[in-house]
């Protein structure tokens, strides 16, 4: 790597993403002039540590951007609505982690091992998919690119730390609350935002972000609509069903999927073995498979109990999990970013 260093900005700095990206631009020694650390003005004037160094938080502003290469928004869909056309103007190179510009045909929707040549296709901005999408179509690409596919059914199991960190915080309170013997009083989940609450100590809830009028929630549209666009397949009928788990990292998703063509079950899982950014964790007789526990801190997707289904000769059945704020946000974004420097470097 050459040796042009880039001014950079996380926006959402003191969040459960936030937190995560910089760990990662700290490990992968990314080349960093200087790097400015952004939050709202409840955070603004705390210090964090990056590389053994002390950064002070900033309040993200539109100013904020004045000569800056690179952001990395984790800080809310209204936050990049507001900020991102700013940071362009300032000729910002913009990588946003929110739903804001997702589904906007002028932003490419970016998971690199899938349409990392989508990258170079930006006007300022690239979107980052939502966890639950990243994981999926990490696993399905190869599948996509051998056979075709004409449908997925996905179940998600998603991990707390995706709703923030104070649902982090929610989970391991109600724990030890309910474990103590005292009534809990749920306050953020569902969905920040949300009238209801539910308890999700013991508990799944079948709600991720708010309902849509023809019954499916935001967070299942999400998967549907971006899948279809990061393969650049609209005919691809995808269904979901995204629900909450007591765990702290790491989504886990029970897919089915109709393939185009027939294919041998060996030749499935030599091209999950080999495929970029998966680990097939798949051996029954040693009980091995996914679990977030394993998942947890790792960039990779991990992919197990794949099977053909019993009536579909061309269905096939899997477990796919992943640690949501890696490679279902901060990863994907550090990993856009790494892949857009060594362009510009030639
Ligand atoms: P979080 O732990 O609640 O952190 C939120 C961050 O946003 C904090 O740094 C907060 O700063 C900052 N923020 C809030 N309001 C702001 C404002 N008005 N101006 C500037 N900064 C503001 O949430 P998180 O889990 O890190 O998620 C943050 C966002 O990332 C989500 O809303 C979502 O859009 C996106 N996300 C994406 C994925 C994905 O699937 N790709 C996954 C999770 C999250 P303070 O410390 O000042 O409050
Ligand atoms: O709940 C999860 O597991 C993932 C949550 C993602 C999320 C949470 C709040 C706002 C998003 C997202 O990335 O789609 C957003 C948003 O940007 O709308």
């Amino acid at each position: 790597m050459s040796q042009k260093r880039w001014n950079v900005a996380v926006v959402g700095a003191t969040g459960a993403v936030g937190e995560q990206i910089l760990r990662l631009l700290a490990e992968r020694e990314f080349p960093i002039a200087q790097l400015k650390v952004l939050s709202s003005a409840r955070s603004a004037g705390k210090t964090l540590q990056f590389n053994n160094e002390t950064v002070t938080v900033e309040e993200a502003q539109p100013e904020s951007f004045h000569g800056v290469d690179i952001a990395l928004f984790s800080a809310g869909g209204d936050v990049s609505r507001e900020l991102i056309p700013h940071a362009i103007q300032a000729g910002t190179l913009c990588i946003d982690n929110t739903n804001a510009f997702r589904m906007d045909p002028n932003t490419p929707l970016v998971v690199p091992e899938v349409n990392g040549q989508e990258i170079f296709n930006h006007k300022g901005c690239i979107a980052n998919p939502n966890c639950s999408t990243i994981q999926m179509v990490v696993a399905l690409k190869p599948l996509y690119d051998r056979f075709g596919i004409s449908k997925i059914i996905v179940s998600t199991y998603q991990a707390v730390s995706g709703a923030g960190a104070r649902a982090i915080e929610e989970l391991n309170r109600q724990t030890a609350g309910i474990i103590a013997g005292d009534l809990v009083t749920p306050d953020i989940l569902p969905s920040a935002g949300l009238p209801v609450k539910h308890q999700i100590a013991f508990n799944v809830i079948p709600q991720i972000d708010k309902f849509q009028d023809n019954g499916f929630t935001l967070e299942e549209l999400k998967m549907i609509k971006e899948t279809q666009k990061i393969m650049g397949d609209p005919s691809i009928k995808v269904t979901s069903t995204c629900v909450r788990v007591p765990v702290v990292y790491g989504h886990s998703e029970s897919i089915y999927v109709e393939l185009k063509s027939d294919f041998e079950m060996e030749d499935v899982r030599e091209l999950l073995a080999n495929a970029p950014g998966v680990v097939l964790v798949d051996d029954p007789a040693t009980q091995q498979y996914p679990m977030p526990v394993h998942a947890t801190g790792k960039n990779d997707t991990f992919v197990g109990r794949v099977r053909r289904d019993l009536y579909e000769p061309r269905g096939l059945n899997m477990w796919v999990v992943s640690d949501n704020l890696l490679k279902g946000a901060a990863w994907n974004a550090v990993q856009i970013a790494e892949q857009w420097i060594a362009k510009q470097e030639g």
